[in-house]
């Protein structure tokens, strides 16, 4: 995709309390890539990234190049690591291959199960949700969307078919992919794959985080006590199955601390 009012550095258009977007900022810094973050309302994003030719974020954009994907960003972050150490791409082939398969799951199932999961709660208390959505974005986008979050969560249940199945449908999956990790990491792996941080690990944990309320993430998320009783409950659930504590760990121990957000 070629960039037609290409910005004059690397910029990285988000929702900021979106999980993909935190996929693609976490590889991004990790890897010591510099770029200026841009956030977005939900829905306004779609203008900004109309500019590019793209229509979700996260999107990359840098002189003439465009990525429009969380999967090419963290390929990007990879290639322009600043050392080896900092690098989510393993080398050997065939844990390369096992890696970017794990990504690709995360991304089709968990990433889309956890998001649904989480609007299923946030839609009918949208209001709750608001300060979160609007930070770290423009005020006028702030202003604008106050008295249009109604609107909003019209928008957001239509384009994300939430209904009354939704959470059910989303707790199977999110527990399907749950048990999924606690049985790969039963034989006490310290990651899902190899013997250091990849991608694999960070997609899981990013895209897991609507489900997990990590206190690390990079994003404007709510605090567990925050949430109503039942969503606190169900992410406790959650928290205490092995994946769970897995992914809090690797935002602990892998993450920016929470003092530099
Ligand atoms: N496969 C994409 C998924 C990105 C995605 O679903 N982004 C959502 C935010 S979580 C989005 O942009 N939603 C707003 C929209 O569709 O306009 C990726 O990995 O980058």
């Amino acid at each position: 995709m070629k960039a037609p009012f290409a910005p004059s550095g690397a910029v990285l258009y988000t929702i900021p309390f979106s999980h993909y977007c935190e996929k693609a900022r976490w590889a991004l810094e990790y890897a010591g890539v510099p770029f200026e973050e841009r956030g977005h309302a939900p829905a306004i994003n779609r203008f900004a990234t109309a500019r590019f030719g793209g229509t979700t974020v996260p999107l990359f954009v840098r002189g003439a190049t465009v990525l429009a994907d969380s999967t090419d960003i963290v390929a990007l972050a990879d290639r322009e690591a600043s050392s080896s150490d900092r690098r989510l791409l393993p080398d050997e082939p065939d844990a390369l291959e096992d890696a970017l398969a794990l990504e690709d799951r995360f991304d089709r199932r968990m990433g889309v199960a956890s998001r649904a999961w989480a609007y299923t709660y946030f839609l009918p208390e949208i209001d709750k949700l608001i300060p979160y959505a609007t930070q770290g974005v423009p005020w006028i986008q702030a202003a604008l969307l106050r008295p249009m979050r109604g609107a909003l969560a019209g928008v957001i249940r239509r384009g994300l078919r939430i209904g009354p199945s939704t959470r059910e449908w989303a707790r199977t999956r999110i527990q399907e992919d749950l048990d999924f990790v606690g049985e790969r990491l039963a034989d006490g792996r310290p990651f899902l794959v190899g013997d250091k941080l990849s991608t694999a690990d960070v997609t899981f944990a990013a895209l897991a985080a609507p489900a997990l309320f990590p206190e690390a993430y990079g994003g404007p998320l709510p605090p567990i006590s925050e949430l109503s009783v039942a969503m606190a409950d169900e992410v406790k659930r959650f928290r205490d199955t092995s994946a769970g504590a897995f992914a809090l760990r690797i935002y602990r121990q892998h993450r920016r601390s929470a003092e530099r957000r």
